[in-house]
């Protein structure tokens, strides 16, 4: 029977078969031996089959179809290794707040990075809003101006006030999303505000740190009633794992893939190099600072961490 997986654990799986029963799995062994990058072989998003093995008729995933997409992120147990957050997403919704937690740039600009690696459009919702300051006010302003200047959308919500929740439930309605952001942006008060009785479990922010507490541990997919599904994450601290070549990096930043093409050398990666029409674009400014001295810092951080650098 084939079925989609709605939450994983890592030892067992929940999966969403196509009768609509939500049957328990487990992963039949081959599977966990080829797993050897990655520290989960399966994802929420999966498209699964499933089958009835022992007497005790507990049920046994035994196929894993390809995967349109899906999106990656460092483990955070296990330093070095992937984690697959999910597979087979139509966007992703970014959930970014400007205080409590501070969101920054840098962290915006690797998501990006990696959602345009995989093709996930990605919407960028900035959350919190009744909490905002004069200060805090300008520094969103600032901040969504970089994005949507690029041609990113941007919305404004406030999850726990239930405002501009319309506009969310629109982006939403008939596919599947990706809820993503730091631990304690709110995601999970966001889902529980556009899916009533869902209930997902939310938490303060720590009165000490000012960050979240990873209330949420797994991801797990949730229909919603209007149409589609989404899919709630555990907060994400970093993305540190990319699995792409140093000069590929510029490709992914959408604003600057037409100057790039006429970089002098096709392997560029525009930090001094003779000829670099990014350079060039960033200092005409149509690639504004912020964005660009991002990308500096994650080449610096990738030639860092990265052996495969030199070959
Ligand atoms: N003032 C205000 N607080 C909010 C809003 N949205 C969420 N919060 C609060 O922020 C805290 C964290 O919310 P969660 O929904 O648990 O955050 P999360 O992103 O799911 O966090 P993890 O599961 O740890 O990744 C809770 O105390 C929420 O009530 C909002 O729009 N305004
Ligand atoms: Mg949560
Ligand atoms: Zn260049």
């Amino acid at each position: 029977m084939k079925g989609v997986i709605i939450k994983s654990t890592g030892s067992w799986y929940e999966v969403k078969a196509e009768n609509g029963d939500i049957l328990k799995a487990r992963l039949k062994g081959i599977f966990r031996l080829e797993a050897s990058k990655d520290t989960n072989p399966i994802a929420v998003g999966d498209r699964v089959s499933v089958s009835t093995e022992d007497a005790d008729n507990s049920w046994v995933i035994d196929e894993i179809e390809a995967r349109d997409n899906y999106i990656l992120r460092s483990s955070p147990k296990h330093k070095g290794a992937r984690q697959i957050l999910a597979a087979n997403i139509d966007q992703a919704l970014l959930i970014v707040t400007m205080g409590n937690p501070r969101t920054s740039t840098g962290f915006i600009d690797r998501f990006l990075l990696t959602a345009e690696a995989y093709h996930i459009p990605t919407v960028i919702v900035f959350n919190k809003q009744d909490m905002l300051d004069e200060k805090g006010k300008k520094k969103q302003d600032y901040v969504s101006k970089i994005y949507e200047s690029i041609g990113y959308k941007t919305l404004f919500v406030s999850a726990l006030k239930k405002e501009h929740l319309d506009e969310v439930k629109a982006l939403m309605k008939d596919k599947t999303s990706l809820i993503a952001g730091h631990s304690g942006v709110g995601k999970s008060t966001l889902m529980n505000a556009v899916q009533p009785h869902l209930d997902l479990r939310t938490e303060n922010i720590s009165r000490i740190t000012g960050k979240g507490m990873h209330t949420t541990t797994f991801a797990e997919m949730h229909p919603l009633d209007f149409g589609g599904s989404v899919i709630d994450t555990p907060g994400i601290r970093e993305f540190g794992i990319m699995d792409f070549k140093p000069e590929e990096i510029s490709h992914y930043y959408i604003e600057m893939r037409e100057a790039l093409k006429n970089c002098k050398f096709n392997n560029c990666i525009h930090e001094n190099e003779p000829g670099c029409a990014v350079k060039k674009a960033y200092e005409d400014g149509s690639i504004s600072e912020e964005r660009f001295s991002n990308y500096l810092n994650i080449m610096l951080e990738y030639k860092n961490n990265y052996k495969h650098w030199e070959q």
